[in-house]
């Protein structure tokens, strides 16, 4: 007898900044479960799929317990019977049940939670890891970016760019690579100690001084890979992403950065600047606000050959606005959160366009996060190439790369590969 879901059931739980999410657990009918727990973004672009939050004056407004009875009711009653290793199906079932093109009547939040744990379940009974169950053969480990400066809405400090990350950018084991990422991130804060500034940490686990501005943010990183034995861009590079819709301007159209303002062309030139003088910078992410889809275009066209440019916001993982994007040559990659669109599949269907018309693709957490490691099976059952999770700390950030350990050690790989930066990027 085939195995087929028995029930799905879920309940409010924390995540990382203490909010509620919702974990789903789904039953199938050999007795196997799997769970998920759903992250949670601070940065949230405005075309996400709806996290559906009770208001009110429960926890702030932020109950999810509407999202959590939707499962256990609507959701459990649509899958009862239904094939687990379906996954297509299942998320279809969703999405038709949800009736909205932004899943706003069940929550993407309670969909995406069934939607993972599916997964989960489905890879249980078949005894397999969940990234070999998604992904089958021929994977790898992802290139990470780890941000060990947080700013922005992140943190709260006077530093207008939202993430200053750190990558291993040699050919080398995801462990190797690793390695001398922490042994950067404890330089840094002896760099950061050594000035004067405190070294409390923001949401992803890096970070947060009170630094005078974002270019301070960029030296200390530079001073800190030297400091810890690597040269900057050969062993350690360097990404940030701007979050720039925190700083765009709705009514002037311009950038209020730092106690300046600056033009959208302003801002590129200000870019490059920061390229110019830190050469080891190699990717930025939503350089411009998430409305401001002409001006992203624009510095792609000037810049996208020297770096890789990101688009997160903007474009929300959402296969529609992918396609719109691509055709009006945005960026040259494309950040994938699931919880942006609330599905497995079509988070998929997001990587598998980008990555069609010479995209590269960064898999992403969420500055709201669990204990829950599918993120890190996910990026390898896609070969999504990159991975940014977080500083090297907290163990909400840790545990995707302690996962990716031991994906390395039963894959056995002997090197991670780089990122698929675009035939034309220099550090192809
Ligand atoms: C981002 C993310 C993840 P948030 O902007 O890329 O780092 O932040 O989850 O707050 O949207
Ligand atoms: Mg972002």
């Amino acid at each position: 007898m085939s195995v087929v879901i028995e029930s799905v059931k879920a309940r409010e739980i924390f995540d990382s900044r203490g909010n509620p999410t919702v974990e789903a657990d789904v039953i199938l009918s050999d007795g196997t479960m799997g769970r998920a727990e759903v992250p949670s973004g601070a940065s949230t672009g405005e075309k996400e799929a709806v996290e559906l939050r009770d208001g009110g004056t429960r926890l702030q407004g932020k109950g999810v317990s509407k999202a959590v009875n939707n499962v256990n009711t609507e959701i459990n009653q649509a899958l009862q019977g239904a094939d687990p290793f379906n996954q297509g199906h299942i998320d279809q079932m969703m999405i038709d049940l949800d009736g909205t093109p932004n899943k706003a009547r069940l929550g993407a939040n309670a969909i995406l939670g069934v939607s993972m744990a599916t997964a989960r379940a489905a890879a249980n009974a078949n005894h397999q890891p969940l990234y070999r169950y998604l992904g089958g053969t021929d994977l790898e480990l992802p290139q990470t970016f780890h941000n060990v400066i947080n700013g922005g809405e992140h943190a709260d400090n006077g530093i207008d760019i939202q993430e200053f990350m750190i990558t291993p950018v040699e050919r080398t084991s995801f462990r190797d690579g690793f390695e001398k990422i922490t042994n950067t991130y404890h330089t840094l804060k002896k760099v950061i100690e050594d000035a004067g500034y405190t070294t409390g940490l923001g949401d992803e686990g890096g970070f947060a001084p009170d630094l005078k501005n974002s270019e301070e943010a960029l030296q200390m990183l530079h001073d800190a890979i030297i400091k810890a034995g690597y040269t900057p861009g050969k062993e350690i590079a360097i990404a940030f992403d701007a979050a720039a819709s925190y700083f765009f301007n709705h009514d002037t159209k311009n950038y209020d950065f730092e106690d300046k303002t600056y033009t959208p062309d302003e801002l590129g030139a200000y870019y490059m600047t920061l390229l110019d003088k830190f050469p080891e910078i190699i990717s930025i992410e939503d350089p411009y606000g998430e409305d401001d889809w002409a001006n992203f275009a624009k510095f792609t066209a000037a810049h996208g050959k020297q770096v890789q440019i990101v688009a997160d916001d903007p474009v929300c993982t959402n296969p529609t606005l992918i396609r719109e994007a691509i055709a009006q040559g945005m960026a040259n990659s494309i950040l994938i959160k699931l919880n942006q669109i609330g599905t497995v599949t079509e988070t998929l269907e997001a990587i598998r366009i980008a990555r069609k018309n010479g995209y590269t693709t960064m898999m992403s957490h969420r500055s709201g996060e669990t204990g829950d490691t599918f993120v890190a099976d996910f990026t390898v059952a896609t070969n999504a190439a990159q991975l940014k999770s977080g500083a090297p700390a907290r163990s909400e950030r840790v545990e995707k790369y302690n996962q990716l350990l031991r994906i390395e050690e039963e894959l056995g790989t002997d090197g991670t590969r780089l990122a698929h930066f675009p035939d034309n990027v220099k550090f192809d």
